[in-house]
């Protein structure tokens, strides 16, 4: 049972036994993610400053280019994965391939592969509104020694090894899981550390919250559109409450900590929804499950879907697990 006031750093460390292929590898994954994170944080918290010191695409003082931010933290990632030579392959959900990583000697000997979304929620990017980064960590299932092919990232949520995400909110926070449950650090920006804030998170088996963009209502399938009815009609603890920010990671965090159900489902204009299967929701799939939560795609498991392809969309029903099984019977019921 993880205690308080932990470092990061030092929770790493105490549980790097519990992964069964522990060779430290994972570990320092771990901890070049934080590493890149509080980077990207850094960044993200002077966007309001963004009217005096230059906006995306403007040279500033040095004669650099200024970065859109988005593009910024795609790059902080990237580099920081690399120069460390941990991991044998990137995806990013701003590339449109995945990156190889040949590593120490350029021998293709490391393990991981990691996908990324590194700030999601671009439509508050420039408004001051919480946004987050999403990963994900698989072991290679190609030979070590060869370099990674896309097979390496086309694998179900449920081979993950390990998901999380940072959410730049009031407080930037990591969440994470290993397959051990899931535990929160929330940054101390006086000294750059993060602290366990949040250990061994839980869903609340049912909540009171549905978050969805409302506005997309005429174009929902039946089975979404009844569900919303349901959640807005009077009777014992209903009607519930929305909330949508916009941004997944804090839609799902704060469902997460109050109960609640998120969903993105198909529309009309988009057939397969919005959100990715491989950067969005198999980690926060993995997450979700981790908590004691669900993530489906309204029929069917979110972690046992089998990729087609890098960049592919699924519709996604998360959150308390009494939610999502409801969503789920009013899905079933308007198929026929
Ligand atoms: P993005 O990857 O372009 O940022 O899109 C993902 C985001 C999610 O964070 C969020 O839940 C959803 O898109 C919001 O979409 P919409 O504005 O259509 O409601
Ligand atoms: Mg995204």
């Amino acid at each position: 049972m993880p205690q308080k006031n932990k470092t990061l750093g030092e929770f790493i460390i105490e549980n790097q036994g519990e992964f069964k292929y522990s060779s430290g590898e994972l570990s320092r994954l771990i901890n070049s993610i934080r590493l890149a994170a509080k980077v990207v944080n850094h960044e993200v918290n002077k966007a309001g400053l963004v009217d005096i010191l230059g906006a995306a695409g403007d040279i500033n003082v040095q004669g650099e280019d200024q970065q859109k931010l988005d593009v910024f933290a795609n790059e902080a990632f990237i580099k920081t994965l690399t120069n460390r030579e941990i991991v044998c392959g990137i995806a990013s959900e701003e590339e449109d391939d995945f990156i190889t990583i040949k590593g120490r000697n350029e021998k293709n000997d490391n393990k991981y592969v990691v996908l990324i979304d590194p700030l999601d929620g671009s439509s508050n990017i420039d408004v001051n509104v919480s946004v987050g980064t999403i990963f994900s960590i698989y072991r290679r299932v190609t030979p070590s020694g060869t370099p990674v092919t896309i097979q390496d990232f086309l694998q179900p949520g449920h081979q993950q090894v390990a998901a999380g995400y940072i959410i730049y909110g009031t407080s930037t926070m990591i969440v994470y899981t290993t397959g051990h449950g899931v535990n929160g650090f929330t940054l101390n920006p006086a000294i750059g550390t993060y602290y366990l804030s949040h250990p061994n998170m839980k869903f609340p088996e049912t909540g009171k919250i549905y978050s969805v963009n409302e506005g997309n209502y005429v174009h929902f399938p039946q089975g979404v559109k009844d569900y919303i009815k349901w959640c807005q009609a009077e009777e014992g603890e209903r009607p519930y409450t929305s909330r949508y920010i916009g941004s997944l990671v804090s839609d799902i965090h704060r469902n997460m900590i109050k109960g609640g159900i998120y969903i993105y489902p198909n529309t009309a204009k988009d057939p397969d929804g919005k959100l990715r299967l491989l950067y969005e929701c198999n980690p926060m799939a993995y997450i979700v499950e981790q908590a004691g939560g669900k993530a489906s795609n309204g029929f069917e498991r979110i972690m046992d879907i089998q990729p087609a392809t890098l960049h592919e969309r699924v519709p996604f029903f998360c959150g308390s697990k009494q939610m999502v099984e409801k969503a789920e019977t009013f899905m079933e019921a308007a198929k026929s």
